[in-house]
């Protein structure tokens, strides 16, 4: 899929885009409720502006069903592990089912203790990350996630690459006014937004990535033969990137980024790792309105200046898809077409 903006751009509504998804999925080797999950989320990314995760992703998510890296038939374990700790198995399935699966007990927990842990393994995470938070602080609870993936960034200081691009999301609700939500990954660009600066012949900002012989370069083409990307803000964002892979792999069984190899699997490309998530019931702590110390927060941050806050880009395209539908190239529609039959 392309990615591109075009002049020749149908509109979809989002129950269209995603009943052409769930066809598409289905047709190609998942169950219908992974389908549906999957529809779902990739549909949500292309409304709210998230190229990178949209329907871009679907020709990925197919090739990979195709070579049997990932089984989209896969029925997830949900483990009740202690007082505020789910674990779930995806059986080498998708994150996102696993999730759907451990979240009317992993929200019971977190309401009954004031917080809970959902431990995510063996499940392959293809998506952008904010829609698994997002919905949470709806119902009013703060909620991080963070997600491994697979090695293309090199660490700070390091020779080589290591690290995934393993991004962290966050949502908490914030009175009068949409959730609080920032997702966001810890290379110094998402892998997807790469491969669409290639794809446009675009160069990347310095400080991107590195060429096969590890010196900078702003070609992403260099960055994705044999080159690699690096960490945002240096050791910082290298110190956060290993905090992922603790977190999402360590200690929730799944793999590291660098522990798979799907190389006996062409065309695989969905990271076969990890997925931690913590949700936090605000109501139980001292402070018993904390979406309103949000709001404070965010009024002021707009006394010195700030105009644009994270999520408020998705929020616009959103409301804009909601108006005028899900905006898709013409050929990007006629090829999910052609793969939904
Ligand atoms: P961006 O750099 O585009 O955005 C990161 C965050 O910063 C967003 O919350 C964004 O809000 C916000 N933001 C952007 N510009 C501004 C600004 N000028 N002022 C204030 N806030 C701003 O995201 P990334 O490129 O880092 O990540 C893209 C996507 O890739 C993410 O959804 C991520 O989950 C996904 N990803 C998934 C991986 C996986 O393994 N599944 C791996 C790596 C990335 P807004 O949304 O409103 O633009
Ligand atoms: O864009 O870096 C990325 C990415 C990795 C896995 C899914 N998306």
């Amino acid at each position: 899929m392309s990615a591109v903006a075009s002049a020749e751009t149908e509109h979809l509504s989002f129950a269209e885009l995603v009943e052409l998804l769930q066809r598409i999925f289905e047709r190609h080797g998942t169950c219908a409720q992974v389908a549906a999950i999957l529809a779902e989320n990739c549909a949500t990314a292309q409304r709210d502006g998230a190229h990178s995760h949209g329907v871009f992703r679907v020709p990925g998510y197919l090739s990979t069903l195709a070579s049997g890296w990932v089984d989209g038939q896969a029925v997830p374990t949900v483990e009740d592990l202690a007082s505020g700790f789910v674990g779930v198995d995806a059986h080498n399935g998708f994150a996102q089912p696993a999730l759907h699966a451990a979240r009317p007990l992993l929200v019971s927990k977190a309401r009954s203790a004031g917080i809970a842990v959902l431990a995510i393994r063996n499940s392959h995470h293809f998506a952008a990350l904010w829609p698994d938070v997002e919905p949470f602080a709806r119902e009013g609870l703060v909620a991080l996630s963070v997600v491994n993936s697979m090695t293309c960034v090199v660490p700070h200081g390091g020779q080589k690459p290591l690290f995934g691009t393993n991004p962290i999301a966050f949502a908490a609700p914030c009175a009068g006014s949409e959730p609080i939500v920032f997702d966001m990954a810890t290379s110094a660009m998402a892998h997807g937004d790469v491969q669409i600066a290639a794809r446009q012949g675009h160069a990347v900002p310095p400080g991107t990535g590195v060429d096969r012989l590890g010196l900078p370069t702003t070609d992403p083409k260099a960055i994705l033969d044999g080159g690699a990307l690096l960490p945002f803000g240096e050791h910082k964002g290298s110190a956060l990137s290993m905090m992922v892979e603790l977190l999402a792999a360590a200690l929730t069984g799944g793999n590291f980024s660098f522990e798979f190899d799907w190389s006996q699997h062409p065309g695989a490309k969905t990271p076969w790792t990890g997925q931690l998530i913590i949700v936090i019931d605000p109501s139980k702590s001292a402070g018993a309105t904390f979406a309103e110390r949000s709001g404070t927060l965010v009024e002021k941050m707009k006394t010195v200046g700030v105009t644009r806050l994270s999520g408020e880009r998705r929020y616009a395209e959103r409301a804009k898809a909601l108006e005028a539908g899900v905006a898709l190239g013409r050929m990007e529609l006629e090829q999910l077409r052609q793969l939904a039959g």
